[in-house]
């Protein structure tokens, strides 16, 4: 994460980063959702999860890798993988998906974010890889830069103004980018998904929460089940560790 993308994400809670995943890579995973979603007798158990399977490798791409040592720790066996979920949505669906959460400054550990001894300390971190294209508007999810450091608001009492929660507030900003590109938020920062309205392109995005890995916000989610988290790598099982820093046997 260079100096300017940390700027980006102090100053707004958020940064979006264009073509991150070659097409033959997005093509894989698009396909690994599809059969997810349509077929998933057809796929083994351990590959029955969005980051299983031909998707595993987005458990610890190095790009996020690196985002994550400079917002939640510098090591990596401090990270944990707490929940995931894939956001499929097409032009017309009648689920509005307008329901913002988060902002304000925060003292819940997953809800905070703090700037302390020369680093960011960000709590959960929301991982999105769009692998279809967005375009500006039209569906990405919404975020208003800078609530994660709002002062006279938080989520946790509840005093968010339904004024700025308007769509038409201009609070709100969003992001176009082309597919295999990555968004990643601070769960701190006030935000919400959006109706898709791109005809013939619908939303495909797998949303993966990180965390500190002494603190857990998510109950997990059934697929992360150890038929799931055992066919992974052994590197990767790691991120799907229970919520513990020191083990019994120490670490040198
Ligand atoms: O883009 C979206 O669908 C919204 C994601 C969201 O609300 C979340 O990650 O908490």
């Amino acid at each position: 994460m260079t100096d300017y993308e940390q700027f980006i994400f102090d100053l707004k809670g958020f940064i979006v980063i264009d073509s991150v995943l070659s097409q033959e890579e997005t093509d894989a995973v698009r396909d690994h959702l599809a059969a997810l979603a349509q077929d998933p007798e057809s796929l083994p158990e351990r590959h029955r999860a969005p980051m299983a399977g031909p998707a595993e490798f987005l458990i610890d791409h190095p790009r996020v890798l690196g985002i994550l040592h400079k917002l939640i720790a510098p090591q990596t066996d401090r990270l944990r993988l707490e929940s995931i979920f894939v956001s499929s949505r097409g032009d017309g669906d009648t689920n509005d998906p307008w329901r913002p959460h988060g902002g304000g400054t925060n003292l819940d550990p997953s809800l905070s974010y703090r700037f302390h001894n020369g680093r960011i300390n960000a709590g959960m971190t929301r991982v999105v890889w769009e692998l279809n294209e967005v375009v500006e508007g039209k569906g990405g999810t919404c975020l208003v830069p800078g609530s994660h450091k709002a002062n006279l608001t938080s989520a946790q009492s509840k005093s968010w103004p339904d004024e700025a929660d308007d769509p038409d507030s201009g609070v709100w900003e969003t992001y176009g980018c082309p597919p295999g590109s990555l968004v990643v938020f601070s769960e701190g920062v006030r935000h919400t998904g959006a109706a898709w309205t791109h005809p013939g392109n619908r939303r495909a995005a797998i949303l993966m929460a990180y965390n500190h890995s002494s603190v857990r916000f998510h109950e997990p989610k059934p697929c992360m089940n150890s038929d799931v988290i055992g066919g992974l790598s052994p590197e990767r099982q790691e991120f799907f560790k229970d919520v513990w820093v020191l083990g019994n046997a120490r670490k040198k």
